[in-house]
């Protein structure tokens, strides 16, 4: 099971800050569970109803698009991302899963907006069951957990100072 995330100053991590959720339809009865982990990590350390945005789309394949979208909006401090992938069901599954996790980093690294990869790729529907509050935990509350305690990480970070790109390192 994740741990918990630390906050500010004993504050708790999700206080004060937004949350965007995307979750794909897709095996929308799982992917039901993976956003109520998500929900629960989240209210559980101080993030407000209100402060969290829950966004689904088709499938798994849709969540970078949608993601990139609203990360770029700047509305947000951290995305989760959840799907299920499921390898029985379709000769696609790799290309599925590969391009949603590629996907889902690339929209981190692109716009600095922590975004975390709750997403399920299993063998079977009873594997993905296991890991959507089942005998394996559940990781759309394990991906919230990672966006909380990402959101406090980044804020401590240094950001990259002007005038310090190459041309500024006067070498
Ligand atoms: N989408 C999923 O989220 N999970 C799957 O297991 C899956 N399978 O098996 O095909 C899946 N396919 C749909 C895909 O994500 C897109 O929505 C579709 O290809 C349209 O772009």
């Amino acid at each position: 099971m994740a741990g918990r995330a630390p906050g500010r100053r004993g504050a708790p991590a999700g206080q004060g800050r937004r949350f965007g959720v995307v979750v794909a339809r897709f095996h929308e009865p799982i992917t039901v569970r993976l956003l109520e982990g998500a929900l629960a990590a989240l209210r559980d350390h101080g993030a407000a109803d209100a402060a969290i945005d829950v966004t689904w789309v088709p499938g798994a394949f849709e969540i970078p698009q949608v993601a990139l979208r609203l990360a770029r909006s700047g509305r947000f401090d951290a995305l989760i991302c959840l799907g299920v992938v499921i390898r029985g069901e379709t000769p696609h599954f790799e290309h599925v899963a590969r391009e949603a996790a590629r996907g889902i980093q690339e929209v981190a690294l692109a716009t600095g907006v922590p975004t975390t990869f709750g997403v399920v790729t299993a063998e079977s529907e009873a594997q993905a069951w296991d890991r959507a509050g089942g005998k394996v935990g559940n990781r759309g509350e394990e991906a919230a957990l990672a966006a909380l305690e990402l959101v406090g990480l980044m804020a401590r970070l240094p950001v990259r100072a002007k005038g310090r790109g190459r041309r500024g390192r006067g070498r």
